[in-house]
């Protein structure tokens, strides 16, 4: 008969932990100067994740990242109620699909166009991009500065990679900003949809499957790896670095599990690297997918089929042109 607290029978019930408030680890001088707050412990919060709140660490780069983040909103923001006619009803009744839209293929490349006519969504996009970059940047120095590796900000900059390709590289590839996603709810996924339809089906670009594998992949893998460690924190097993290098029976059961399940097991230390790569190589796959559609191929589906991936329509009605290139068109 297993001996073991109630606690951990289900995974409804959370443990609270609450210990004194902690500062973190001293930082040189010039340094110590950002840390901000009076730390707080929150029930509410503690349902969720660490029950202490604070310190904050707001230095130079995470303060101008914030302010470009909040002129992007605020532009975005004020766009959209702009066109609904500064109605606050009618913006919250139609912000689902409201727009800041990228200038027409008219403008190219053209630095300033109209504010009207994509200007504002020029403006908005780079303080959204030096907003996003500069947080990158905090990420990187906060990492060094508490002695920790810089996984977190390279994963980070893998999903910076296609944000970049979808708003700023792409567009430049194929010459015109009109090629970039909107701001908007709904107008964003209508990019989505329309992208795909234009290219001849984005199912068939092979990146955008190996894309879709990691995304599920990470999904899969985490909820793997949750329900493990919540299923042996009864051995002790929550505490991940100490059964990576002193295996305790919480990793021998878990592995022994997942051998008896499926074959095989990751180790306590390789299902992060596991997870990290599954995570990293979903938006880096779909950067590349993205960098190929309309630059190197212009039909997916097109693509499919002179590659044997894909059958070709069977041809049902013989003798229909496109009168679009067909003679009698227009030219
Ligand atoms: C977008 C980039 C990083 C984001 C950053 C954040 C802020 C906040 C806020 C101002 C997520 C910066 C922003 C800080 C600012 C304010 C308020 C990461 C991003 C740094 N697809 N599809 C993918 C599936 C279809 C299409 C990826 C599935 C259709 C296009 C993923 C299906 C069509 C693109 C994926 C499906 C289509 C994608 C995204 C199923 C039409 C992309 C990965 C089951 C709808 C993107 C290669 C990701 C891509 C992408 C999944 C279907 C179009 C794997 C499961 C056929 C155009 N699709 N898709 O992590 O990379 O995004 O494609 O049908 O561009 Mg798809």
């Amino acid at each position: 008969m297993l001996n073991f607290r109630p606690e951990y029978q289900n995974i409804f019930t959370a443990i609270q932990v609450r210990g004194h408030l902690e500062e973190g680890v001293a930082l040189p001088e010039n340094d110590e100067q950002f840390r901000r707050g009076q730390p707080f412990h929150s029930w509410l919060i503690g349902k969720v994740g660490n029950a202490q709140v604070g310190p904050i660490y707001l230095g130079f780069l995470g303060t101008v990242s914030l302010v470009c983040g909040t002129i992007a909103f605020l532009i975005i923001g004020l766009n959209m109620l702009a066109s609904v006619g500064w109605s606050p009803i009618q913006f919250v009744r139609q912000l689902f699909w409201l727009a800041l839209e990228p200038p027409g293929p008219e403008w190219g490349l053209k630095v300033i166009p109209p504010l009207d006519e994509g200007g504002w969504w020029l403006i908005a996009g780079f303080f959204l991009t030096t907003s996003v970059l500069l947080w990158w940047v905090r990420t990187y120095r906060r990492a060094v500065a508490v002695g920790l590796g810089t996984h977190v900000p390279w994963a980070f900059a893998s999903a910076i990679f296609l944000f970049l390709v979808l708003g700023f590289i792409r567009p430049l590839l194929m010459g015109s900003w009109s090629e970039a996603v909107p701001f908007g709810i709904f107008p964003h996924l209508d990019w989505t949809a329309a992208f795909s339809i234009r290219y001849g089906n984005l199912y068939y670009n092979p990146f955008h499957c190996l894309s879709i594998v990691f995304l599920y992949g990470s999904v899969l893998l985490f909820a793997m790896h949750g329900a493990t460690i919540l299923a042996v924190t009864r051995y002790g097993g929550e505490r991940e670095l100490e059964q990576i290098y002193d295996r305790g029976t919480a990793t021998e059961r878990a592995a022994l599990f997942w051998r008896w399940t499926m074959g095989f097991n990751a180790t306590m230390e390789s299902v992060h690297r596991w997870a990290w790569w599954f995570a990293v190589l979903t938006t880096l796959t779909g950067g590349i997918g993205i960098l190929l559609t309309g630059t190197v191929v212009d039909n997916w589906y097109l693509w499919g089929v002179q590659h044997g991936i894909v059958a070709p329509y069977p041809d049902l009605y013989p003798g229909v042109v496109d009168p679009m290139i067909g003679a009698g068109g227009a030219q």
